[in-house]
């Protein structure tokens, strides 16, 4: 029997080459040796506020750009997340049996209501991490493949299944982050100590996989640079480092084959090669997603709900028996 993999992405902005590294590019990679479940979150999305028509639209987009990018629906099942209510229903249950203080101290809470203010974040976003865990442990999910700013959220997940079947008996697998370790975490171009973001204030911060050839050469141009001329992989010099790792990661070359191709070359030299690349890299994958059509790709993912749906209500049947509910 395959292993299986769950993931998803939220249709809460533009999807930025962060999220292709750290996330999509592994997806592809593993969905030959495993058996995989690919979602659309889009109730993780309505955790901060969504203009309903954008969030429809999104929902499409980020569909599209899992199709774009080698997702397989023949292998592999895509759908939406509020398409299979027993997310929902698991993640009440799970909220049941998780502790204030445990979402309190989770990172990406912290960031988020502090981007606003924490007065105005919603109760859903404190709850996020339970609807994620939820998601994960109703497909007796192996392996979860994401970047390192949800390695905390999978830590959860692991402790609710385990708390779970210690208090009602064998249930969850106990599911595992898989992170790359160059690719898990993609920094901002204009502040390499914060991930790249979609939430981001300022557009100078990522690469959006929709941006086109002007705009990429504009932003990779801006992006900040670390003191010194020479293009070196050091820990010290942490806005080259990142560059050279999307430059690596994008044209399939290690750091230190990178650092030699612009041995004695300048920061712009670099910079303008790196945007090619990226260029390169972009063209035909947006090329791709325009050639799919709405209905096609709302078709795969009924197909993949279906596929899930027996699944989801099976394992929520178990879990409701167990806790007492008459099913
Ligand atoms: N900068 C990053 N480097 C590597 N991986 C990343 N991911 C996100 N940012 C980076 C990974 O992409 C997937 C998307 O998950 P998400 O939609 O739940 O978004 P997120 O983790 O909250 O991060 P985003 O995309 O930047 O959105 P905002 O701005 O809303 O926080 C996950 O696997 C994530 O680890």
């Amino acid at each position: 029997m395959k292993k299986r993999i769950f993931s998803g992405i939220q249709p809460s902005g533009n999807l930025h080459i962060g999220n292709y590294l750290g996330a999509i590019q592994n997806w592809v990679k593993l969905q030959k040796e495993y058996d995989s479940i690919f979602c659309v979150v889009d109730m993780h999305a309505i955790t901060v506020p969504q203009e309903p028509e954008t969030l429809r639209r999104r929902t499409i987009e980020i569909a599209k750009i899992y199709l774009a990018a080698g997702i397989d629906p023949k292998k592999c099942s895509i759908f939406i997340q509020s398409h299979i209510c027993e997310h929902a229903e698991l993640g009440w249950i799970l909220n049941t049996i998780t502790k204030i203080p445990e979402l309190e101290k989770m990172t990406q809470f912290k960031d988020k209501s502090a981007k606003d203010s924490r007065e105005s974040a919603s109760a859903g976003l404190f709850d996020y991490p339970v609807l994620m865990a939820a998601d994960i442990v109703l497909y007796d999910t192996q392996l979860v493949p994401v970047g390192k700013d949800q390695k905390q959220h999978i830590e959860l997940a692991r402790t609710l299944a385990q708390r779970f079947n210690h208090k009602f008996g064998e249930t969850f697998v106990i599911p595992e982050a898989y992170t790359k370790k160059e690719s898990e975490n993609i920094m901002g171009l204009d502040d390499p100590t914060k991930k790249m973001s979609k939430s981001a204030k300022s557009e100078y911060n990522y690469i959006a996989l929709n941006d086109d050839a002007e705009t990429v050469r504009k932003k990779i141009k801006k992006a900040v640079t670390d003191s010194g001329s020479e293009v070196v992989y050091q820990e010290d010099k942490p806005a080259l480092k990142n560059l050279i790792n999307i430059y690596s990661l994008l044209a399939d070359k290690t750091p230190k084959e990178v650092e030699k191709l612009f041995a004695g070359k300048k920061y712009s030299d670099f910079k303008t090669e790196l945007a090619e690349v990226i260029i390169k890299f972009l063209a035909p994958f947006q090329k791709k997603i325009g050639e799919l059509s709405d209905e096609k790709v709302l078709a795969i993912m009924e197909d993949g709900a279906k596929k899930v749906r027996p699944l989801a209500k099976k394992k929520l049947e178990e879990v409701k028996k167990k806790i007492g509910f008459i099913v």
